[in-house]
């Protein structure tokens, strides 16, 4: 816990010349790091079934999916959204599962962002 600073004008005669320890001013409020999502392109995975992926593990409407599986289907990757570590292992976890269950090449992958 840090010390509380009083904001006391020359609380200690202030001539510059005390020896005091510095004290914290701002708590330490550390977020935890975030990491991106990612589908890539492929040659073989059916367009219909990217769209249902982005629709069933990321919430997106129909029509946010198209747009996005276009995105990565032109520019070979694109972020589908930003998580916290444990959520996005499992979002990479579900859809790797998903696609090797319906044998396409699909491939979902994480980095810290
Ligand atoms: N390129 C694929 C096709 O033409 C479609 C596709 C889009 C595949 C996005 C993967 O992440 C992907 N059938």
């Amino acid at each position: 816990m840090l010390a509380d600073f009083h904001m006391m004008a020359e609380k200690d005669g202030d001539d510059d010349t005390d020896l005091g320890v510095a004290v914290d001013t701002r708590p330490k409020t550390k977020r935890p790091p975030l990491y991106k999502v990612l589908i890539l392109n492929d040659d073989y995975t059916p367009m219909e079934f990217v769209v249902h992926v982005l629709e069933r593990f990321f919430g997106m409407s129909h029509a946010q999916a198209f747009e996005l599986m276009l995105t990565v289907h032109k520019k070979g990757v694109a972020v589908v959204g930003v998580f916290s570590y444990e959520i996005a292992e499992t979002k990479v976890a579900m859809v790797m599962d998903f696609a090797q269950r319906h044998q396409h090449p699909l491939q979902c992958t994480m980095e810290k962002e």
